[in-house]
C-alpha cells in the first residue's frame, strides 16, 4: 500500500523514468529500434524492479497513468533522437491489455504522438498474448486503429506461456519478438533449433518482422543470425540504459 501511494507520488512529480535498449540489425549490427523499459528509483530503497512495478500497476489501475507516463517519455526520447542524432529509429512501448481496454486509448497515442511531433511510424508498441483475456475484441479493435494509423504492433515474449501458432494469424501485427528462453532452446538441442527455424520462416510467409531477444554473447547473435533472424537484442549489443547514455551510445557509432 505505501508502494502504492509512493507511485501516485512519483506520477505526479514525473520522477519515474525509462531505459532505452537497441535492436539492431543482425547481418549489419546497425541499430535501428529502441525498446523503452520503465524505471522507478526511490532515494531510500533503490531501484523497483520493473516486473513488481507493473505487477503493482495493473492491479491498481495505475498502469493507465504510468503506461500514459512511459509513452510521453519514450516518444520524446526518439523526437529527440531522430532530430539531434539525424536517424530515422523507432521507439517500442511495452503495453498492458489494461491500457488497450480504455476507450480513451487510441485517441491517447495519436495526442501523444502529435504532441512530441512524432510519426505514428516511429513507434512500435509491444503487447503480450494476455491479449486473449479480452473476449470482446475491444483490445484488438484498438491496436488494428493504430496500425491503419501507421503505429507499429509487436506480439512480445513469443515462444512461451501461452504462446500458440494460431495468434500469428489473427493477431494485427508486424513484429514477432521471440522470447529469449526460446532462443536459449534453439541453442541447446536440434530441436529447438528446429522450431526456432520454423517459426522464421512462418513469419516470413505472413510478412513479420522478427526480433530475437536475450542475445547475451556474440554466439547467440550468430546463431539466431544463422537461422534467418533480422534483428537482435540483448546485452552482447548494450544495456538498458538512460536515454542520455543511448544518444552517447548512438552518436558514438555514426
Ligand atoms: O528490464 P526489465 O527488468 O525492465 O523488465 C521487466 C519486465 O517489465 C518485462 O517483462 C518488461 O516487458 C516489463 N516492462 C518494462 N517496462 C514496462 C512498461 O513501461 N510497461 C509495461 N507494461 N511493461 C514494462
Ligand atoms: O518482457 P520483455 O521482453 O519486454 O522484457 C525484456 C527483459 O529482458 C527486460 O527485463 C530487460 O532488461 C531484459 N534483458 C534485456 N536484454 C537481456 C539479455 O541479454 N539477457 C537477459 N537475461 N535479459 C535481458
Ligand atoms: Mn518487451
Ligand atoms: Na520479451
Amino acid at each position: 500500500l505505501r508502494l502504492e501511494q509512493e507511485l501516485r507520488v512519483a506520477l505526479r512529480d514525473g520522477t519515474i523514468d525509462i531505459h532505452l535498449q537497441p535492436l539492431v540489425d543482425l547481418p549489419t549490427e546497425t541499430p535501428v529500434s529502441f525498446e523503452a523499459l520503465v524505471r522507478w528509483h526511490l532515494a531510500d530503497s533503490g531501484m523497483v524492479p520493473a516486473d513488481r512495478l507493473i505487477a503493482m500497476a495493473e492491479e491498481t489501475g495505475l498502469i493507465v497513468p504510468l503506461g500514459d507516463h512511459v509513452l510521453r517519455r519514450a516518444c520524446d526520447a526518439m523526437h529527440r533522437i531522430r532530430t539531434e542524432v539525424g536517424l530515422p529509429m523507432s521507439v517500442a512501448v511495452n503495453t498492458s491489455v489494461i491500457q488497450l481496454l480504455q476507450p480513451a486509448f487510441v485517441s491517447t497515442v495519436l495526442t501523444t504522438l502529435a504532441e512530441t511531433n512524432l510519426p505514428a511510424e516511429a513507434l512500435v508498441l509491444e503487447v503480450t498474448e494476455s491479449l486473449l483475456l479480452d473476449e470482446d475484441g475491444v483490445a484488438l479493435s484498438a491496436l488494428t486503429a493504430l496500425r491503419h494509423a501507421g503505429v507499429g504492433v509487436s506480439l512480445d515474449d513469443f515462444g512461451t506461456g501461452y504462446s500458440s501458432l494460431s495468434h500469428l494469424g489473427t493477431f494485427p501485427l508486424d513484429e514477432l519478438k521471440l522470447d529469449r528462453r526460446l532462443v536459449a532452446t534453439a541453442n541447446d538441442s536440434v530441436a529447438g533449433a528446429a522450431v526456432l527455424g520454423g517459426i522464421v520462416r512462418i513469419a516470413e510467409t505472413i510478412g513479420l518482422r522478427v526480433v530475437a531477444e536475450g542475445l547475451e554473447v556474440a554466439a547467440d547473435a550468430q546463431r539466431v543470425r544463422a537461422a534467418g533472424v533480422q534483428l537482435g537484442q540483448g546485452w552482447h549489443f548494450a544495456r538498458p540504459m538512460p536515454v542520455e547514455d543511448a544518444v552517447a551510445w548512438l552518436r558514438a557509432r555514426f
